[in-house]
């Protein structure tokens, strides 16, 4: 198991479309536990593949409060069947966006097919945080950032302030 860097806005990475997994192997598994391991190290509630540089559809989430005992879930292939008309909002983050929090409204409830870490097919039906994280993560393997549901001033504000961040960085 290992630590991974995060990648971080405006890295372009972040903004490329993940490929299915075609076979749920030892590789996808070894990769499932790196991104758990940074997962909890960030920590964050949920990780998709791309935010460690690999533009796969996997997502790993656990919303287990610190102190609880945790609960780790796995998703590949992760495919929104279902959601509903019913909205809700939640105040979002990502672990890409390091300390920018804004509320998103998203579909209340979302079913979502998936592939587990023995590549067994299942469908879940999800409210609350579970739906936004999972719609989150979703859109994550599609290119799309949180920031990208917010109006087009919050969003190029975000995006400015982390080019003269990675510009800063640049220099020393
Ligand atoms: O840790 C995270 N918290 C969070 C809070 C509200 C809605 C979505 C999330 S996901 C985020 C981790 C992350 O960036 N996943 O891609
Ligand atoms: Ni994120």
């Amino acid at each position: 198991m290992a630590l991974r860097p995060i990648i971080i806005l405006p890295d372009p990475v972040l903004r490329e479309k993940s490929t299915p997994i075609v076979r749920v192997d030892d590789d996808v598994r070894a990769l499932v536990a790196d991104m758990f391991e940074t997962m909890y190290d960030a920590p964050g509630i949920g990780l998709a593949a791309v935010q460690v540089g690999i533009t796969k559809r996997i997502v790993t989430i656990d919303l287990a409060r610190e102190g609880e005992e945790k609960k780790p879930m796995v998703f590949v292939n992760p495919e929104i069947v279902w959601s509903s008309d019913e909205q809700s909002t939640y105040e979002e983050g990502c672990l890409s966006i390091p300390q920018y929090y804004e509320e998103v409204e998203r579909p209340a409830k979302v079913r979502v097919r998936y592939q587990d870490e023995k590549g067994e097919a299942h469908e879940l039906e999800a409210d609350g945080l579970l739906a936004t994280c999972l719609q989150h993560e979703i859109d994550h393997l599609e290119g799309k950032l949180f920031i990208d549901h917010l109006s087009k001033l919050k969003r190029d504000r975000v995006i400015k302030k982390f080019q003269k961040q990675a510009k800063r960085e640049h220099e020393f």
